[in-house]
Order: structure tokens, then sequence, then C-alpha cells
């Protein structure tokens, strides 16, 4: 069974949103809590599972969001929660530097089974996808003896100071924030919506721009490695080219360059793949990964070609709490919920419903400019109709109508125009299509 057969699979709701005592305990965290971290809905959080969120005042709220493509496998799934309560139990922390454990070393075999490639692989865990990206970075240049970081325009890695400077955008993420660390460098993405060279294949516009500016700009020979998301998250779900991310990673194979794949919030069969890259049989020699990896409890990984793994020196990496034997239990539980119940065939067909029901509504709402993504990772682009210009107006009336009705839609991308599908991959069928309902409901009031 999976999760969250204790609650109710319904869109419900018996108060106003947020109703009256999400509002009051939204003035104690108005008191208590730093006023920079922010709050895509107003309401506060009693229960959650399947595809519902269950808010204070007893509302039922369907769940387009999964905590940013986390709770894959939905909240408190049942077997994170065996392997939790019994790991709780049994120790909670020992350090894994310090004494190792079997789940640390479990979660290793199960990512390096399942990340892509027949190589020999080794793994490394770590405690958020930044901290990932960051000790990705950290071995990569170790390795190469390089020191230069390629990543891309709209691409988001984190917000340390590291993955700030990796992350395209400014407001939020990085002003203010700065100075950010050198050697970073920003390259043009495949972005079919937005490209003007590019018919569809990158063989000739983006790609080559991005190669002809790494040899005359960086020189191939001092790129430790090139950075990317199969398809970009924060940045609006936008999918490069067929061809971009092959192109990528052969000038990363001629030229001595490590190919690192950030899968936080593509992986774990969100994009109805394992992980993204299979798409294109993309084998990256590092993939970082976080999010969908716990069922919800923090935990993160750098998985890749053992020779590079095994490269650094012993104790060179590492951190107190990474790969805590709670999250790794829940990794386990996790894991093993993907792939007993299949959820790599589940994004699909939920990817599917979604995505013929936004081709629909595109032909119907000129604001719609572009329906795009992969498996249960999709996404509208909205613009003034007639014209590509972002519409970040229509985003905020929208995305506040499905609140108002109960549903939790996410918003992304640089200009802040997308809106983004990632429902967790056990929400019902019923409940995926009254959310899309919903969503052309507020479609049709902007
Ligand atoms: N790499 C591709 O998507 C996190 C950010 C939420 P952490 N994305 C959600 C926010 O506003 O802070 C992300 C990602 C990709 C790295 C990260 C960073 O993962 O676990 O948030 O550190």
């Amino acid at each position: 069974m999976s999760s969250g057969p204790h609650i109710e699979q319904v869109r419900k709701l018996l108060t106003s949103i947020p109703g009256p005592k999400s509002q009051e305990l939204i003035k104690r965290r108005a008191e208590a809590v730093s006023a920079s971290l922010g709050m895509a809905i107003p309401v506060v959080v009693e229960r959650a599972g399947g595809g519902v969120i269950v808010d204070v005042d007893g509302n039922s709220i369907i769940d387009m969001g999964a905590g940013i493509a986390v709770v894959n496998v939905g909240n408190s799934a049942d077997r994170v929660v065996k392997n939790v309560k019994e790991q709780v139990e049994a120790f909670t922390h020992t350090c894994f530097m310090i004494a190792p454990y079997m789940g640390y070393i479990q979660v290793c075999e199960a990512l390096n089974r399942l990340t892509p490639g027949d190589h020999k692989k080794k793994s490394a865990l770590f405690n958020s996808g930044a901290e990932a990206v960051e000790n990705a970075v950290k071995i990569a240049r170790n390795f190469t003896k390089r020191q230069a970081v390629v990543v891309f325009e709209h691409g988001y890695h984190g917000r340390t100071n590291l993955t700030m400077a990796m992350t395209a955008k400014n407001m939020p993420y990085k002003d203010g924030f700065g100075p950010f660390t050198p050697e970073v460098y920003r390259m043009p993405m495949s972005y079919p919506y937005r490209c003007d060279s590019c018919s569809g294949s990158c063989q000739e516009s983006v790609l080559d721009t991005v190669l002809h500016k790494i040899e005359k700009e960086i020189g191939a020979q001092n790129v430790a490695c090139i950075v990317i998301e199969p398809i970009l998250g924060e940045g609006g779900f936008i999918v490069p080219c067929k061809g971009f991310l092959p192109g990528l990673s052969k000038f990363c194979k001629e030229n001595g360059i490590l190919f690192i794949a950030d899968e936080v919030q593509t992986g774990f069969a969100r994009t109805g793949q394992m992980f993204a890259c299979e798409d294109e049989s993309i084998v990256p020699d590092l993939i970082t990964t976080a999010k969908g990896i716990a069922g919800g409890l923090p935990l993160a990984a750098v998985t890749g070609r053992a020779d590079v793994m095994d490269s650094i020196h012993a104790s060179g990496l590492g951190g107190t709490f990474g790969g805590s034997p709670i999250a790794c239990a829940a990794a386990l539980g996790a894991i093993a919920t993907i792939e007993e119940e299949n959820l790599v065939e589940r994004a699909n067909e939920l990817g599917l419903i979604m995505r013929n029901s936004l081709e629909a509504m595109k032909k119907k709402y000129p604001i719609i400019g572009d329906v795009r993504g992969r498996g249960a990772m999709q996404a509208l682009e909205l613009v003034i109709p007639g014209s590509k210009e972002p519409n970040p107006t229509a985003l905020t009336s929208i995305i506040k109508y499905c609140q108002q009705n109960g549903v939790l839609i996410l918003s992304a991308g640089t200009y802040s125009n997308v809106i983004r599908l990632l429902p967790p991959l056990v929400m019902p069928e019923h409940l995926l299509k009254e959310a899309l309902e919903v969503l052309e409901a507020g479609l049709a009031q902007a």
C-alpha cells in the first residue's frame, strides 16, 4: 500500500483559505520566524498524504507541488514511516565518519545501481541539494586539478555561497548576498520557446555558441566540470533541444571535463524515468541527487565514477549529519516504494493526463505561450496574448485562484511566469483531474 491511506483523498474546503486557525498561527509565525522565509500558501499543515495536504482548519488541499518535487512517494509513505520508526528506536546518530552503519552503505549501493551507466560507481551522502552540488564541484576540481565551473542561464543549484554563484537568477536568491565565489562561468541555455536561432535542434546554434565561448573565454583545458540540470527546475521546466545535452557530454569527454548532472529536482522517477539523463542516454561522470531521495527526510548524494569518487584524499569529504541513519532508512523506504509500485510508469501516466489537459488549455487561452516538461514534471509559460512577453501578473492571479479553491500550485521561471505541476506520484487520478479543472477555471478568470 502506498502513502496516505489514512487520509481521505478529496478536495474539501471547510473555511476560506486561510481559515481562522491558520490565520492565528501565521501571526505567530510572523512574530517568531525571520521575515526572509517565503510562504507559497498561507495555511498551517496538520497532516498530509497521497495527493492532499490537510490544514489546521480541516481543509483538504490538492498538493500539486510535492514539497518541491520531494514527496514523490507521497507524505508519510508506509515504507518510509516503518523504516524511520525502526531506525529511531535502534539508534539516531553515530556520525558515519565516526562509526559506520548499514543504511548509509545500502543507500550508496542503491544509488550506484539506479543511476545511469554500467561502469563502477561510488557515492557519498550529504544533507541538502546545495551541499551535494558543492561537493560535486569540490570533487571535480580536486580530480581534474582545474578550477573553472561552467553553468547555464536559468539554472538553479542552491543558496550556499558557491551554489548561489552557480544559480542564475538574482532576485530573490542572490541579491545583496555577494561577493560570490570566482571561476563560475555562465553559458547560454537551450530554451526552445525563447530561442530564435533554434529550429528544434541545437547542433548549429546554442550548443555551438556554448562550446565556442568555453574554448575562447575560459579555455577547455581550464574547465573542471560542466554542471547542468537535464531539465531546468526553478528556471521554469525548460527542456533543452535534443542534442544539446549529448553535445555537452561529448565535449566533456573530449576535453577531460567532468559532466555533472544536477538531478536534485528531476531525479527519482519524476520525469517518467528514474533519472532525466536517461532520456538521451547521457551517462554523467557525477550526478547530484536530493529532494525525492528520502520521502521527505533531508538527504542528498553525489554518485559517480568510482575512479573520480575515490580520487579524493582520506577524510577529504564529510560532515556531521551527512547520510543520517534516519534519513537513510527513509531513503530505503522511498526507493523500495518507487521500485515496487512502479512509480516511473506512474509518472508517465500522470504526465500524460497533465500534458493532454494543458495542451487543450493552450488552444483555448492565448495567455499560454508554451506547454512543456516530461513525465510528472509539466509546466505552462504565461505570456501577454499575441506576444512572448512574460505575464507574471496572470501567474499570481491564477495561483491565488487555485489556492482559494483548494489546489496548491507552484510557480517557477526566471521571469516568474511559469506554472509548474509536480504532483506526488501516488496521487489518485481523480484528484489530478480535479486539480486541472480548477487550474483551467483559474486560467479562464485570468
Ligand atoms: N539543484 C536542481 O532544484 C532546490 C529550491 C527552493 P536544496 N530547488 C528548490 C528554494 O527556494 O530554496 C535545488 C534544485 C536543483 C539544487 C537545489 C538545492 O537543493 O536541498 O534546496 O539545497
